[in-house]
């Protein structure tokens, strides 16, 4: 018997592990995200293989403060989608940490309890690297859970300003997440996370405050509703968020959140709507691709010597930013097509 994945040549192995994965493998898809969390050359011909086959599933990004109770959210969802007989993967992604990879860890004897369901698959992952590593990681983990054939993709991740734009560039609804009192927290979803939020989701509804939580983060929906930007495809879609209060915990409000999730998905897809974040998702996509090329270049030895002198006299003052990206540009260009 071959083990699966037991080629040595990428392309091979990337072959049988997306196969097996899309067979319903779960330990090959295991692989399949490992190879994506290390930016592997398994993971660039996985998507080659599965990305044209995915494209059905609803990817829903969930972020929010520490502690809000995304995870704890998150295996109430998976409950209420199991009910509908739907299937559902979850992937937690951490923005700082290079090895716990840990944002559902606090939440492992709740998902246990799906560990024996083959309608559920459930993996935290690191976002390595650059600026933009957690969009893509996010968007190559979602694409490959869409591939194998999950309905629902749920992306978790901890709200730390520029990560939620990120999870944002990977879902088809991005889910803010807030839980009531968290005081100057409300200043910081103010500036980045309401404006990518397209259902807001006030948690712990059980807690004193959680209605006057709702009440001003609709005031504050409204102060700074984005005008409607017509004719514009360039310009993203206003959103105009709604406000839901749950008590992860317990359950309540979750049937209803489940339930506007699959509203906005209809309503993207009725009037094209959808379009714009599916476009703009496969600008992140392309965009981090060519920018690791361009990086991996400037830095392979035929050509690390220029690059860092032209490096150097950037930091020294001796050449502004724009000659050097000039002289670095014709410099690739030279290299190309090795
Ligand atoms: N009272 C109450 N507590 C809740 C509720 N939901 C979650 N919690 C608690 O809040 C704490 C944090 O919950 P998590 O689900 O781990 O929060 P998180 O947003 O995933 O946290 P990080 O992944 O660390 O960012 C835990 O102690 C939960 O039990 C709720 O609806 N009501
Ligand atoms: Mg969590």
């Amino acid at each position: 018997m071959t083990r699966v994945g037991g080629a040595a040549d990428p392309a091979e192995r990337a072959t049988e592990l997306a196969d097996a994965a899309v067979a319903g493998d779960r330990r090959a898809l295991a692989r399949l995200l490992t190879a994506v969390e290390n930016r592997s050359a398994v993971a660039e011909q996985a998507m080659r293989r599965l990305y044209p086959t995915a494209g059905r599933a609803h990817l829903v990004g969930i972020t929010g403060p520490p502690g809000a109770g995304k995870s704890t959210l998150v295996a109430a969802l998976i409950g209420e989608v199991r009910r509908a007989d739907r299937t559902v993967a979850v992937v937690a992604v951490d923005p700082s940490s290079p090895i716990t990879g840990g944002a559902l860890l606090g939440d492992r004897v709740r998902m246990q309890a799906y560990a024996q369901d083959d309608g559920v698959f459930i993996r935290s992952m690191a976002a390595r690297g650059h600026a933009g590593g957690l969009a893509s990681t996010s968007a190559a983990a979602a694409s490959l859970l869409d591939a194998a054939g999950f309905d629902l993709v749920l992306i978790e991740t901890v709200g730390t300003g520029q990560s939620e734009v990120e999870v944002a560039a990977a879902a088809d609804t991005t889910v803010v997440l807030e839980a009531p009192e968290m005081g100057d927290e409300i200043q910081a979803i103010k500036a980045g996370l309401l404006e990518v939020a397209d259902l807001v989701v006030v948690n712990k509804g059980d807690k004193p405050g959680a209605q006057r939580t709702a009440a001003q983060l609709r005031a504050m929906l409204v102060a700074t509703a984005p005008r409607d930007v017509a004719g514009d495809p360039s310009r993203p879609r206003p959103k105009h968020p709604d406000v839901l209060i749950t008590t992860a915990a317990t359950g309540e409000g979750v049937p209803e959140l489940l339930a506007a999730l699959d509203r906005h998905r209809a309503a993207g897809r009725g009037d094209g709507g959808g379009s714009a974040a599916r476009t703009a998702r496969a600008e992140t996509l392309v965009w981090s691709i060519l920018a690791d090329r361009f990086r991996a270049d400037l830095h392979d030895p035929h050509h690390r010597a220029t690059t860092e002198a032209v490096l150097a006299d950037v930091a020294e003052h001796r050449l502004d930013p724009y000659a050097a990206a000039d002289r670095l540009s014709v410099l690739l260009q030279g290299g190309r097509g090795r």
